[in-house]
């Protein structure tokens, strides 16, 4: 079933439990449960829900930005991490797939849409392109997978980065790691935007974290595990950096949308295309796919 709510959500439920919501506002995953009722996603008990913030948590959708802009871009003029997440999309529809079997709805698939008609006059005049965005969210019994489409609906062509902020909610942020990402290069934006290589097959998180691992390859699954059982597993197409973050306690002090203590709860691990920015020509499209397997 799929319900379109007046609090400007959309949600859908399985047969067989698992269930998802997504808040127009951004196109903002904000809930994803596996068939026993087990939220996965972290949101802040702190998070606006009223379109006049970010929604911090979920998967907030990331683009044409990641992070501050550079300052001689054509980005240079919007908020970091760009409009997408704080814009009101439109729900385009939902398909799913009957099994041959039960006729059950195995799997059901949601498209949401963001064009540069529907964004503020503010955010077009601060990036003038003509752009078309669709995102689907599919959900199935054994994962839940999002994916960015991006068309440039204009005759000149523009450069983007996008990146899905997954927020994970974890049991205890000092008892997870994050693997696969050994011999990765990375950016640590915690030393001085400092190159590194990674030497730890999974990561420990044991004070304020923010990296950005270039160059991963999206066939290599990156997991994070507690005790060695991986908790997600996340694959990727078209999507081959990955961040990772926890602002710890000091940063989540500043911030009035995220409890002091909450960053023991969450980590982010976030694929996007932000190593450099990706030129799309006019009329052409591009595609970013994640794939999130939970601990089932
Ligand atoms: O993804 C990591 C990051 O870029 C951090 O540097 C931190 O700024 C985080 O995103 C949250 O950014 P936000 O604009 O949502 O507060």
């Amino acid at each position: 079933t799929v319900n379109i709510n007046d609090n400007g959500t959309v949600d859908a439920k399985l047969p067989s439990g698992e269930s998802v919501t997504v808040h127009l506002f951004g196109a903002t995953v904000i809930s994803w449960k596996l068939a026993n009722g087990a939220e996965q996603l972290f949101v802040s008990s702190k998070a606006i829900l009223d379109g006049s913030k970010a929604i911090r948590g979920g998967i907030p959708v990331v683009f044409p930005v990641f992070g501050p802009p550079p300052p001689d871009h054509a980005t240079s003029k919007l908020p970091q991490h760009g409009f997408a997440r704080s814009s009101n999309w439109e729900f385009l529809g939902k398909s799913s797939s009957e099994s041959l079997g039960d006729k059950a709805d195995t799997t059901v698939k949601l498209d949401f849409g963001l064009s540069s008609s529907m964004i503020t006059e503010e955010f077009r005049k601060a990036w003038p392109y003509e752009f078309g965005l669709v995102y689907s969210v599919t959900l199935s019994p054994e994962s839940l997978e999002t994916s960015l489409q991006v068309q440039n609906k204009g005759t000149e062509s523009f450069d983007f980065h996008v990146l899905l902020h997954n927020y994970f909610k974890v049991p205890d942020v000092t008892k997870i790691g994050v693997t696969n990402l050994q011999n990765k290069t990375y950016i640590d934006k915690v030393d001085n935007k400092q190159e590194k290589q990674e030497t730890s097959d999974a990561i420990a998180i044991t004070g304020e974290t923010d990296r950005v691992y270039l160059d991963v390859d999206p066939a290599t699954p990156v997991s994070v595990v507690e005790n060695g059982k991986p908790l997600f597993t996340i694959a990727r197409e078209g999507l081959n950096t990955v961040t990772v973050w926890n602002p710890w306690l000091e940063n989540a002090k500043k911030m009035s949308d995220f409890g002091d203590e909450e960053y023991k709860g969450m980590v982010c691990v976030e694929p996007g295309a932000v190593k450099s920015f990706s030129v799309l020509e006019g009329g052409d499209a591009w595609e970013g796919t994640q794939t999130i397997r939970p601990r089932l």
